[in-house]
């Protein structure tokens, strides 16, 4: 069979985002993503998802010009292609909220849309799902958290969204309500380093509260000493699955994970290979959340499994402002790793229901059911993206600012990297 790329499209696109606080400020009125198709000699489409921001954009149009021509099944020459169009760059993307940059997690973050499409255009063509090219699937549903922030009630100068206000513990658990009533989520994820930390202890206190049996997790960005960290590890003693990221590097998670109870897990320390040797060396985490968007795809995130099993590291997935296309990409690579044990982080709740698939796929009880359609099992919403395109020429973002943002309501405003 014949899947050779005669086409690569690559569509910058925004949708509106709620004013969703972090460490590094508050989210723009509108997110930034980007698509790309690969036309095949076949007849068949693949899609994939990406980040928006210039830089990357760049990049990725860089790329796509050079992927003409490759089989759509020889994914180490698209790779191969990649590496050599992005050259020696090296360039971060969006907030740094998913760690430092390098070359090679430049390549790897500009590799994986194309595979993604790659692989989606494989199953059209073979007729099969995605999860089965990745050696099949383990388990039917993958379960997903629900991912709380602290946040305003409404972008400033305009109408308050369907979440409303949240900054204080009552605020954060009647989020947590909202939100699980409509998705049915098992487990609660809340992103911190918004406030000091004793009023985030307060919030996951009250959501152990109400939700007695939900496995809670906190995740402050970094915004925390070492020595803060392990106070407040100390202090969440008994009501934490997992700590994300309580303070910046692999030295300082080593050291607060010699005292913590429970695991330290990261999406800031360990987010490339190159780091993983020394992070077991140093004890440093105990769970690494996986992102298919900037360890370089779908394969790359199973060798990633691969090797979190052989060392006894426990495996989450995170997840950044994304679409239909990434989702259904989260779900294919969750059927299909074993050790995957815990509930997937997703953005989706954020985005109010406006998608750039036709057929989004949706949650029952907190999880979703796993796609067994040929490829993906989504499909590109045409008009969606081209409405989507025009709002990203027209909202004037170009590349995610959650601290440029801040400070147009607060002009002293600094990130807040262990700055508690
Ligand atoms: O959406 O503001 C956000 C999050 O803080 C995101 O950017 C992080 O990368 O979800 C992320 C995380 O787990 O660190
Ligand atoms: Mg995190």
């Amino acid at each position: 069979m014949s899947l050779l790329i005669t086409q690569v499209t690559v569509t910058p696109i925004a949708f509106p985002d709620p004013p969703l606080l972090n460490v590094a400020g508050v989210h723009q009125p509108w997110a930034l993503r980007t698509i790309v198709e690969v036309r095949t000699d076949a007849g068949v489409v693949g899609i994939g998802e990406s980040y928006g921001d210039q830089p990357h954009l760049d990049l990725m149009n860089r790329a796509a010009a050079g992927l003409v021509g490759l089989d759509a099944f020889d994914l180490n020459g698209l790779r191969a292609r990649v590496a050599e169009a992005v050259g020696a760059e090296d360039t971060p993307a969006g907030t740094g909220l998913i760690g430092a940059s390098s070359n090679q997690k430049t390549i790897a973050r500009v590799v994986s849309p194309f595979e993604v499409a790659c692989l989606d255009a494989q199953g059209l063509a073979l007729e099969r799902p995605v999860s089965d090219l990745l050696g099949g699937r383990v388990r039917d549903r993958v379960s997903f958290s629900a991912y709380l922030f602290y946040k305003w009630a409404a972008h400033p100068g305009a109408e308050p969204d369907e979440w409303g206000p949240a900054l204080d513990p009552a605020g954060i658990v009647a989020q947590a309500r909202q939100m699980i009533d409509a998705y049915g989520f098992e487990s609660i994820k809340l992103k911190g380093g918004v406030f000091e930390p004793d009023a985030e202890i307060a919030a996951i206190r009250a959501l152990r509260e109400e939700f007695g049996d939900h496995p809670l997790r906190l995740d402050p960005n970094c915004g925390w000493t070492p020595a803060t960290s392990i106070r407040v590890a100390e202090e969440t003693t008994g009501l934490l699955e997992y700590l994300e990221d309580p303070t910046p590097g692999i030295d300082g998670m080593s050291e607060v994970a010699q005292s913590a109870s429970m695991p330290l897990a990261t999406n800031m320390c360990v987010v490339a290979f190159d780091h993983i040797a020394e992070a077991v060396a140093k004890r440093a985490v105990g769970v690494i959340l996986s992102d298919h968007h900037y360890w370089g795809g779908l394969r790359a995130s199973a060798e990633l499994a691969a090797i979190c099993r052989t060392f006894g590291i426990g495996l989450s997935m995170h997840s950044n402002t994304h679409l239909g296309i990434s989702l259904a990409a989260m779900t294919h690579l969750a059927a299909a790793t074993p050790n995957l044990e815990y509930a997937l982080d997703t953005h989706t709740p954020w985005q109010g229901g406006v998608d750039v698939v036709t057929d989004p796929l949706t949650f029952r009880n907190g999880a979703l059911d796993v796609p067994t359609t040929p490829g993906l099992g989504v499909t590109l919403d045409r008009d969606g993206l081209e409405r989507m395109h025009r709002d990203y020429l027209d909202c004037g973002i170009r590349s995610r600012d959650d601290t440029g943002y801040m400070r147009q309501f607060e002009p002293g405003f600094t990130r807040r990297t262990a700055s508690w």
